[in-house]
């Protein structure tokens, strides 16, 4: 085993004697929604066509697979670790051990009859190992054990989570949620938390002020769900901000710019670009420490936090001397500030290994949606991240051994019929993967669209059945070929 020494931390590689035809590479994306996956070496790392595929998935400092539309046969670029597996499963491990201030990028690419790895540390030194092993399952498990431990990994017990957004979307109201509650709780449905998601706020960014179209104001929803026996959860966006938001009009300086010195439009969604907050701004901070303490006073002990990668990316900040990596922990520390060592956090669309330690539990893959491939934006268009019950299994299945950081959430069960177009094989898939995943159980069917067949199937999918310790990789992806209609995942 290596212990990679500071002054190697700046640029290194290998070449190691590896056949690329017969050997496999596990990568991991950059954040949540970023594709992760074990594939053959010389197959092609996807890289989306459209920049604003690139925009939600991916690192923008480091995008997949060389600089080339569609990706780069046989070039693989992975996050925090990389394994290359030979048949027999032995192989080489390369992992970071402390994401909490800089991050580890790495890159294998098949050379002829051998395989050369690179490696790049953005920021200082950190502790890293590269080591050849026989066995990259049990190798791998430990040192993420090792980087959870080195970064005090929180340890909660998973929790059971019904999410208004694969319903409603952004339409969901005050009284729809009340109502769901209501016929949960009359049924005995085993949820603990009712989680209300995006659409009630105001604008990106105005999550406090309150909004006609969603009937209330979500301040108004926890007491509701209390006397129903259920704790509250809702989803902010903490880091965005929306061109036409209060809070953009009155601090336009709070925001990450670019080289001009303007503020900096960091994706497209909701109708128009967003911008990100500068999490190096003192003040920033602090209005973020409040926004957290603030909707926790209204009763809320769940918060969903998303689009987190918008504190880590590359712009010009307040604290120029602060690497993406620490300018986002600042941002995620001053949330948990606010919100308080009890509150659960969920993390989504966030970086993932620098979140230990702060994060409750992670989404670790892209939506589920009620549909199971999209197959035109995946395969013509080189874009896994997108949402489709295949894309999340697929790269939650690949970040198994990610449960030594946080819980993970491999995202909802889709039990309906209506408003699906999911057969009931590949719901039964859905339900098969996600227990063999573990972590957060949750489901965003409206109660009243189940019949008999649908309860049983969500009280199933909400049995907190699966060990703390997902099952090894070989038996996930056993269970992934059973389950598979098409045998092409
Ligand atoms: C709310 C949703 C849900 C969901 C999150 C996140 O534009 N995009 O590419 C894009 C990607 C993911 C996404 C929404 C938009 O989903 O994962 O659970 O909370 O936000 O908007």
């Amino acid at each position: 085993m290596t212990d990679l020494t500071p002054e190697q931390n700046a640029g290194q590689s290998w070449t190691l004697d590896l056949d690329p035809a017969s050997t496999r590479v596990l990568v991991n994306g950059f954040q949540s929604w970023s594709e992760a996956e074990l594939q053959p070496l010389t197959a092609t790392q996807n890289r989306p066509t459209f920049v604003w595929m690139q925009e939600h998935g991916h690192d923008p400092a480091f995008l997949p697979g060389s600089d080339e539309e569609g990706g780069e046969a046989g070039v693989w670029r992975s996050h925090t670790l990389i394994a290359l597996v030979r048949p027999g499963g032995g192989g080489y491990v390369g992992h970071s051990l402390d994401e909490s201030r800089s991050s580890a990028h790495w890159e294998a690419r098949a050379e002829g009859s051998q395989v050369r790895l690179t490696l790049w540390v953005e920021g200082p030194a950190i502790p890293l190992v590269f080591t050849e092993t026989d066995d990259v399952i049990s190798t791998l498990e430990a040192l993420s054990a090792q980087l959870g431990h080195n970064m005090a990994a929180r340890t909660p017990a998973p929790l059971r989570v019904w999410c208004s957004w694969y319903s409603y979307y952004r339409d969901v109201t005050l009284p729809q949620m009340l109502e769901n509650a209501r016929l949960s709780h009359e049924k005995a449905l085993p949820f603990d938390v009712f989680q209300l998601d995006d659409g009630f706020q105001a604008d990106l960014g105005d999550w406090t002020l309150p909004a006609a179209h969603f009937a209330g104001h979500a301040a108004d929803l926890p007491g509701g769900l209390a006397e129903l026996g259920y704790a509250a959860g809702i989803w902010l966006a903490p880091f965005l901000a929306g061109p036409n938001s209060e809070l953009f009009k009155a601090h336009p300086d709070w925001m990450l710019r670019g080289q001009d010195g303007q503020p900096l439009p960091i994706g497209h969604n909701w109708g128009g670009p967003y911008y990100g907050l500068d999490t190096t701004h003192p003040e920033v901070l602090g209005w973020l420490r409040e926004l957290a303490r603030e909707v926790v006073s209204w009763g809320y002990s769940y918060l969903k936090l998303d689009f987190l990668f918008a504190g880590a990316l590359p712009g010009v900040r307040h604290d120029p001397s602060k690497t993406r990596t620490e300018a986002y922990r600042m941002g995620l520390a001053a949330l948990r500030e606010g919100a308080g060592d009890e509150t659960f956090l969920l993390l989504c669309g966030a970086p993932l290994a620098s979140s230990i330690g702060i994060a409750d539990a992670m989404r670790t893959g892209p939506d589920v949606s009620p549909i199971w491939d999209d197959d035109a934006r995946r395969v013509w268009l080189h874009d896994a991240t997108g949402p489709a019950a295949r894309n999340a299994l697929h790269t939650a299945l690949s970040r198994w051994y990610q449960h030594a950081w946080y819980q993970p959430d491999p995202d909802v069960m889709i039990a309906r019929e209506v408003q699906s177009m999911l057969g009931s094989t590949e719901r039964h898939a859905l339900l098969g993967l996600l227990d063999v995943i573990g972590g957060l159980r949750a489901s965003s069917d409206p109660i009243s669209s189940l019949d008999e067949d649908g309860l049983i199937l969500l009280r199933r999918a909400l049995e907190l059945s699966t060990p703390d310790r997902p099952i090894t990789l070989e038996t996930s992806f056993g269970a992934a070929v059973t389950h598979f209609r098409r045998g092409t995942f």
